[in-house]
């Protein structure tokens, strides 16, 4: 069910448990900004989701509460993950879920990265 994004965090939240390693996944990368695996339940050959280290709910909260230093490392990380992947020719999607509208399930910040096969036009 998606969820209200003007809630506090949540730090029983699935994703807060990959990150405290209570929780298994596959991971791609790790740095000081940003933790990424593999999506449970594929949505394209290559489908990656990239959150934040810190405790942001979605977009919106991390765009008004994170600091210039964990925008800017958690955008070069969703960089840097891609052209690590080689997918940046022939290309490749990015999509952030927000709030209840936006089909947001999981209230931590994700980053949706698709790849893989052509992904045809955006589904509104
Ligand atoms: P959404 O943007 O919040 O709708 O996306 C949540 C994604 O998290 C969705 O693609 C799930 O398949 C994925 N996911 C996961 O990878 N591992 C989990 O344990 C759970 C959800 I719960």
């Amino acid at each position: 069910m998606p969820i209200d994004a003007t809630l506090p965090y949540d730090d029983d939240n699935i994703f807060a448990k990959i990150l405290r390693g209570e929780i298994p996944c596959s991971k791609v990368h790790e740095d000081e900004w940003a933790f990424a695996f593999h999506d449970i339940n594929p949505q394209a050959p290559t489908h990656i989701l990239v959150v934040p280290k810190g405790r942001y709910v979605s977009w919106d909260d991390f765009s008004a509460r994170a600091s210039d230093a964990e925008i800017a490392g958690f955008v070069r990380a969703v960089g840097r993950i891609a052209r690590d992947h080689g997918l940046v020719e022939p290309g490749y999607r990015l999509l952030a879920n927000i709030g209840g509208h936006g089909g947001q399930e999981v209230p931590h910040l994700h980053v949706h990265l698709f790849a893989g096969h052509p992904l045809g036009p955006m589904l509104t």
